[in-house]
């Protein structure tokens, strides 16, 4: 590989090659998949993207788009030694100049960065999720991140209005107008949202705003059984307007959460089956919340605790955002996500002890998730040896209940040998030919979504 080449193209300060530097970018959060790479490829601008691409594609070498490398599915790591081109060092991030509720940012800016300049004009990001301070714009828009809030505002395919992107030739393309109608033809934005750096690099976007709710009331509920969990999350998303998320996750995540973190115990231990309910508006929500249905459950239900206070309701947050990390430094999970259709839900729920335990006895499985979406991570802690025969029944299992394979954390690598359980053949030729049209020499994160097994 002729990295001279392209050290001269680019200039001084772009291409780190120090083995200690660049480890740090060649493996992934999760720590399951371990890479490597001759560099690290950091540009400054989009025209620096466009040159490495071209240089990628006349040259036929393969490289990888990386922001936080915070991804779950082996998306962002160079399995084959690709090279790794990080957006980490286009960072900037402004209100627009056209519209009051819309930021323009460079792709490698972070969620958090995006969330505190929203917060100057008292307006929010529809996006928001653990990984908020390493999450880089790019990276969320290439795996369409879903997260807490989905319910309310949408998957990060609803907040994008205008992208800018590199292709696989290096060629440049899209628009930053954002205008809220734009009907002239396909529509790039919401091609490339979800498309894991397969098609192109997004190097900038235009985000859209939501207005700041006044108040916000988070309300945790312990119960004995999955289906009572299920019926209220369907109860709010049918009967409140204000609900912005609803969370499920259950006694044996918490134990690892205070095991990891020394949180109090809940209810003393008594619950099998936790529902995180926030709801956000206008003030008053309080009084709103005790007529109607909710009402009734919150005079009745015994296990209620109520946060109005923004140290209250992150005190109830934490029992199911720090479920990721507890179970990370207890071992090196497999990790599934999923959705299902809520009716299908609970024999999900009931089905997936007894599946794993009949792979591999040892396996100890963790789930919890986004239920008003049917979203579940399923974390299974001693999956060797059989991680592919977990893969392959649990995501069968997945789609015979008419569920998807991948929730919010995209196909990546991980899931690529499964993707045909759930998508045709047609498809799958049709997805191959689109990759063909903006990657012609494949030189764009190779075996993300495709398989050479598919
Ligand atoms: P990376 O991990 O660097 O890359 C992810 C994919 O995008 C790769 O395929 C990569 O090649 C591609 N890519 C990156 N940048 C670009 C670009 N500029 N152009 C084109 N392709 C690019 N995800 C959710 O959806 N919901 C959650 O609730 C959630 N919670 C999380 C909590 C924790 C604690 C952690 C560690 C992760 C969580 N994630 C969640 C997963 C992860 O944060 C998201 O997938 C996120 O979108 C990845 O962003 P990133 O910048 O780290 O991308
Ligand atoms: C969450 O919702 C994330 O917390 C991470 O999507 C899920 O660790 C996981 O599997
Ligand atoms: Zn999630």
């Amino acid at each position: 590989m002729r990295i001279e080449e392209l050290r001269s193209l680019l200039g001084p300060g772009r291409i780190n090659e120090d083995p200690d530097i660049i480890k740090t970018y060649s493996d992934d959060w999760t720590g399951r998949y371990k890479g490597f790479t001759p560099a690290v490829i950091s540009p400054h601008s989009t025209d620096e993207v466009a040159e490495i691409l071209s240089w990628c594609s006349a040259n036929e070498v393969k490289i990888v788009p990386q922001g936080g490398n915070t991804g779950m599915v082996g998306g962002s790591v160079p399995l084959d030694g690709e090279l790794i081109i990080s957006l980490r060092k286009m960072n900037n991030a402004n209100f627009s100049d056209t519209h009051k509720n819309q930021i323009i940012a460079e792709a490698g800016t972070t969620l958090l960065e995006i969330q505190n300049l929203a917060s100057e004009r008292g307006l929010i990001y529809g996006v928001d999720f653990g990984a908020r301070d390493s999450a880089t714009i790019g990276g969320t828009i290439a795996t369409n991140a879903g997260g807490l809030n989905v319910l309310k505002y949408g998957t990060t395919r609803s907040q994008i209005i205008s992208v800018e992107a590199v292709t696989g030739t290096g060629t440049i393309v899209g628009n930053l107008n954002g205008l809220e109608k734009d009907n002239t033809g396909y529509h790039l934005p919401s091609l490339l949202c979800g498309s894991e750096g397969t098609l192109a690099i997004v190097t900038r976007t235009k985000l859209r705003l939501w207005p700041e709710p006044e108040e916000k009331v988070t309300i945790l509920f312990g119960f004995d059984n999955i289906q009572e969990a299920i019926n209220l999350t369907e109860d709010c998303v049918t009967s409140n307007s204000e609900i912005v998320a609803c969370e499920l996750f259950f006694q044996k995540g918490v134990n690892l959460v205070r095991e990891a973190y020394g949180v109090q115990p809940l209810w003393e231990n008594k619950h099998s089956t936790y529902l995180l309910c926030e709801f956000a508006g206008d003030h008053n929500i309080s009084d709103r919340l005790s007529e109607g249905v909710l009402g009734k459950i919150l005079q009745t239900h015994n296990s209620v605790l109520v946060a109005t206070t923004d140290g209250e309701r992150q005190r109830l947050w934490q029992y199911r955002e720090l479920h990721t990390v507890a179970i990370s430094q207890k071992g090196i999970p497999l990790k599934l996500d999923v959705t299902l259709p809520l009716r299908n839900l609970s024999h999900f729920l009931e089905s997936i002890d007894t599946i794993c335990r009949k792979i591999n006895p040892l396996c100890s499985p963790y789930v919890f998730g986004h239920c008003a979406d049917g979203n579940m991570h399923l974390n299974i802690l001693q999956s060797e040896p059989k991680v592919n025969a977990l893969e392959e029944e649990i995501l069968q299992f997945v789609v015979s209940l008419e569920g998807s394979i991948s929730a919010e954390h995209g196909i990546g690598r991980s899931k690529a040998p499964y993707l045909h359980f759930q998508r045709s053949e047609n498809e799958l030729k049709l997805f191959a030919e689109m990759k063909r049209a903006f990657d012609p020499k494949g030189v764009l994160n190779p075996n993300v979504i495709f398989s050479s097994d598919n």
